[in-house]
This record gives structure tokens, C-alpha cells and sequence, in this order.
């Protein structure tokens, strides 16, 4: 994949370790030590293999409200200006709003993960601007109230159009096909259902080999399924990281580093050996 000044080889697949920054993550103790617990965090992260720390400042979990803007560049900008000092590790924005894309990657950020896709006025441009790369996610609503009530004709057909119609549109504004990526956004206004059967046709998820970015880490999929806590949720992770790795997937966005890093391996490696027929 191709960052402003350089490339990422997403022939192996990689992990991106989620790094959380919102008050309740890290800033018990003031804003100062917060950065440096993030910090931390992330270059532990790097430590245990993570390829990309996705650094964000605004939850999206279902029922989160907004971040307003300053409040969000408070958070990330720190944290990224830090960690590009400290590392080479590859820096990912998770956010929607233009002005956190601007500012992110003037700090060092590489890729642009957004939940929206480039859909708020002025993402594009500030991508575009940033010779960034970008993650573009299918979402159905907002997450305040996406998880009330999804409703789809076609699961797929839906989550595909809508992928497909978002690199359209990137590529009129002059985003080349080498910088996207595309998620399918598993929790993201979808029920359970609607989340396994998108699981089990990643393999179609894909125009022209576009790479695949999953992230599933935690979510409450694995509540509904297994009826785990969220700390008791790796295992559920573990295996559809496995199975999305199994159908090509190039880029699994998860907590739990060293563990996901171990099962995208074997993934990888048992699927290697399949020769044709
Ligand atoms: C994701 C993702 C993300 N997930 C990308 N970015 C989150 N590209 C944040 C639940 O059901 O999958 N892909 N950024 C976290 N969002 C959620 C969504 C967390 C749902 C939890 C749930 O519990």
C-alpha cells in the first residue's frame, strides 16, 4: 500500500494494535501523563509486532456520542507527534473529522481510518492534501443509534455497493487504488447475523484485490455469540481473525497484540500451503 513517502507491504498480512485515547483510557493523572501512558502503550505495541498503531480519540463502540473537535485534536495530536519521534512503526488516524485528518498527519500520521469513509465535507480533501493512504469502512448510520434496529436487503450486496461507490469516489478526487483499503465494518450498524455472514464471504468482500481490513477485537458479536464479558472475548477475536486471514484478509485491527499477531501467522502459514487442485 502506498503511504505518502513510502510503502507498506501487505503481501504478509499485519496487525494494528488500537490504541485508545479518550479520558477514561488513559488520562487519569492529567493530559501530560496520559500522553505518556499512550505512548507506552504504543510502543509496546510495536514491540509485540503491531505493523500499524491506530491511534484514536473519538469512540465509535455502539451508543458513543461525539468528540468535539478541539477536544479530539487534544487528544491525538500528542500522541501521534510522540510516537513518530520514538518509532517508524506506520501511524493511522482513527477519525471522521477533516481537522483531526489534517493535523494527525502533519504530525506523522500515515493512513486515514475512517468509520465514515470520506462522507463528512472536506475528508477527501484533507486526504488528498495529506498524500495519505485510507481505510474506508461501511457503516449503516451513526454509532449513537446504529445498532437499534439494521435493517438490509443483502448484506453483502449492500456492504459491497457502498465500498465500491466510496472508490469511485475516491478515485475522481485522485486517490490512486494503491492507498485504499476496505473494512466491512463488523459492529457497525449490523446485527449478528448480518456480522457472520459478512465474516464468511470476506472473500467476496473485494473489488480488484483491494485489501481487507477487519477488525472485530472485543466486540459484542462475541457477547451475543459466546455471551462472554468483554475481557473474556480474545478466543472468539482469535479465531475470526483466523478465518478472515484464511480469506485474504491483509490487515487485522485488534487489542490484544501478541496473541493476534500468533493467529494471523498460523492463518497465514497453514494457507500458503494450498496449491491448486
Ligand atoms: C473497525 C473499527 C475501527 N472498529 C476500522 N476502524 C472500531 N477500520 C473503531 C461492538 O459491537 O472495525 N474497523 N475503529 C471500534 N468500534 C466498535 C464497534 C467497537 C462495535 C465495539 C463494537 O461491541
Amino acid at each position: 500500500m502506498q503511504l505518502p513517502a513510502r510503502r507498506l507491504d501487505l503481501s504478509v498480512p499485519c496487525v494494528m494494535g488500537v490504541l485508545n485515547v479518550t479520558p477514561d483510557s488513559f488520562s487519569d493523572g492529567g493530559r501530560y501523563r496520559g500522553v505518556e501512558a499512550a505512548l507506552a502503550r504504543a510502543l509496546a505495541m510495536v514491540d509485540e509486532g503491531a505493523a500499524i498503531i491506530d491511534v484514536g480519540g473519538e469512540s465509535t463502540r455502539p451508543g458513543a456520542a461525539p468528540v468535539d473537535e478541539q477536544e479530539e485534536l487534544d487528544r491525538v495530536v500528542p500522541v501521534i507527534e510522540r510516537l513518530r519521534e520514538r518509532s517508524d512503526v506506520v501511524i493511522s488516524v482513527d477519525t471522521s473529522k477533516p481537522a483531526v485528518m489534517r493535523a494527525a498527519c502533519a504530525a506523522g500520521a500515515e493512513i486515514v481510518n475512517d468509520v465514515y469513509a470520506l462522507r463528512i465535507p472536506g475528508a477527501i480533501e484533507a486526504v488528498v492534501a495529506a498524500g495519505a493512504a485510507v481505510c474506508l469502512m461501511h457503516m449503516q448510520g451513526e454509532p449513537r443509534t446504529m445498532q437499534l434496529a439494521p435493517v438490509y436487503d443483502d448484506v453483502l450486496d449492500e456492504v459491497r455497493g457502498f465500498l465500491d461507490q466510496r472508490v469511485r469516489v475516491c478515485h475522481a478526487a485522485g486517490i490512486a487504488g494503491s492507498r485504499i483499503v476496505l473494512d466491512p465494518g463488523i459492529g457497525f450498524g449490523k446485527t449478528v447475523e448480518h456480522n457472520l455472514r459478512l465474516l464468511a464471504h470476506l472473500d467476496r468482500l473485494s473489488m480488484d484485490d483491494r485489501p481487507v481490513l477487519i477488525g472485530l477485537s472485543r466486540k459484542s458479536l462475541f457477547g451475543s455469540l459466546l455471551g462472554r464479558a468483554v475481557q473474556d472475548r480474545l478466543a472468539g477475536g482469535l479465531a475470526g481473525a483466523a478465518l478472515a486471514v484464511w480469506q485474504g484478509a491483509a490487515i487485522v485491527r485488534a487489542h490484544d497484540v501478541v496473541q493476534t499477531v500468533d493467529a494471523v501467522r498460523t492463518a497465514y502459514q497453514i494457507r500458503m500451503r494450498r496449491t491448486p487442485s
